[in-house]
């Protein structure tokens, strides 16, 4: 796999037994049948169980709790390689890591941890992550549903949309304005009041479940409250899947990108093969360029993270940076493929309308100028 600065030398065992072990559930159980499950707008439900057994699904998490315990580099080798195979894969897990395990570890009572976490982590339980609403996307601090409390409980009144695993889902942290601050809580399929809806007709990430999450006057109990009041809650869960994102969306560009270099050394025109032509090789330069600098980007950013030296912000320099040169090297790898690049038989087109969604969720790539625009200048243009 592409590696132009033999990054992975870096690698401790570990995180080398991490890439290989995810590198060939990608290659075994992901991409012979993806395809299949793209065009059907389906999720391949088989492959959970397999990502559980093999510590995908949880790799911070600690051991006692039935995770991996590995550090912030392994989770982003893992995504990277999952990426490689489809981002509706990575998506699965970025949800189930960072989004659902993370914020019941870090915001959780011992109860929570010990009733959800270990059948989290082994895929038993399917988890979603419910910020966005249908009128509130970027700026979910303005979210309309409400949690009310009772003797009996919390009662959540609302709507999330674009949830991602939403109607499959086992457990929902769902975010709610409690006395006027974004709370979390722990929503358990099939509780009264609690509904939820597959959306159809995406022309990306076809194969993740995209859902709506309706709640009307649904009874959360009340020891299914997070410990975290305020958007930092959903906010800290972001950085974790946003970091792994950037992983993601290399592996994305990998795969785009190997398509095109190999294509372009065997199809001939004018009696040679493309690959001599000097514009072509300045697009797979482009590319290898490119993919070079994101997964330095990343793998140090993983490394501070490890540390816990990271800034928020420099998650979101290589969520923006990395997805947008996927897309771009995805366009650039069609380009090469000629008419063969819109076929379902190379991998490019699925990875283009995948990232398309990417670029969009966890903060658009324009959100993230701002963020980082804010940053540097201290200067908040958001509103
Ligand atoms: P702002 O006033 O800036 O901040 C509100 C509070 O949050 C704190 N904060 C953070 N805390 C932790 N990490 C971060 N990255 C944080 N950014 C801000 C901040 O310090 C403040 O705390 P406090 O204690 O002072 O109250 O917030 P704002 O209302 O101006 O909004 C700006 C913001 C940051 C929300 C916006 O920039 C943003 O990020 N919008 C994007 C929303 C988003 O990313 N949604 C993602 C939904 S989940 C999803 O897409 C899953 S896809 C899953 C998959 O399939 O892989
Ligand atoms: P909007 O916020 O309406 O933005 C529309 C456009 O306006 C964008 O180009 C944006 O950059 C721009 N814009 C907005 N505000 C500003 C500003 N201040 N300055 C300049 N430009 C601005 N959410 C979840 O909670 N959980 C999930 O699991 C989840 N999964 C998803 C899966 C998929 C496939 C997709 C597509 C989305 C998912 N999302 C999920 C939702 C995602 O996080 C939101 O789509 C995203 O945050 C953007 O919100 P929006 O789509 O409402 O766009």
């Amino acid at each position: 796999m592409l590696d132009y600065y033999n990054i992975s030398d870096q690698y401790s065992e570990e995180e080398k037994l991490v890439a290989s072990t995810a590198r060939s559930f990608s290659e075994k159980y992901v991409l012979p049948v993806i395809e299949k499950y793209y065009s059907a707008g389906q999720f391949p439900m088989d492959l959970i169980k397999i990502m559980g057994e093999l510590g995908l699904l949880a790799v911070t998490l600690p051991s006692k709790y039935g995770g991996s315990e590995l550090n912030y580099v392994s989770y982003g080798i893992a995504m990277q390689e999952l990426e490689r195979g489809d981002s509706a894969i990575r998506s699965f897990a970025s949800v189930q890591n960072s989004l659902v395990i993370y914020p019941i570890l870090t915001y959780g009572t011992d109860e929570q941890k010990n009733k959800f976490l270990p059948k989290l982590a082994s895929g038993e339980f399917i988890g979603c992550f419910g910020l966005t609403e249908p009128d509130f996307g970027s700026n979910p601090g303005g979210m309309l549903t409400t949690a009310t409390k009772t003797n009996k409980g919390y009662i959540l009144n609302g709507a999330k949309m674009w949830i991602t695993n939403g109607s499959i889902a086992d457990v929902a942290v769902v975010w709610a304005k409690f006395e006027g601050k974004v709370n979390g809580f722990i929503v358990e399929k099939g509780i009264p009041g609690f509904n939820s809806i597959e959306m159809k007709g995406k022309h990306s990430l076809r194969a993740s479940v995209t859902s709506e999450l309706i709640f009307n006057d649904c009874l959360v109990p009340l020891n299914n409250r997070l410990e975290i009041e305020g958007l930092r809650g959903p906010l800290s869960c972001l950085n974790q899947a946003r970091y792994g994102i950037s992983w993601g969306a290399i592996g994305s560009a990998i795969a785009c990108y190997e398509t095109a270099l190999n294509y372009a050394k065997t199809r001939i025109q004018f009696g040679k093969p493309i690959a001599s032509f000097q514009i072509i090789q300045d697009k797979l330069v482009w590319m290898l360029n490119e993919i070079t600098k994101a997964q330095l980007v990343s793998y140090h950013l993983g490394r501070l993270k490890d540390k816990k030296i990271d800034r928020p912000q420099q998650t979101s320099l290589a969520k923006r940076n990395n997805v947008d040169i996927a897309l771009h090297c995805a366009r650039l790898s069609r380009e090469i493929l000629g008419a063969n690049g819109i076929l379902n038989e190379y991998p490019i087109m699925r990875h283009m309308a995948n990232l398309e969604s990417v670029k969009t969720y966890e903060g658009t790539h324009d959100i993230h100028t701002l963020i980082l625009g804010a940053d540097i200048t201290g200067i908040d243009a958001f509103s």
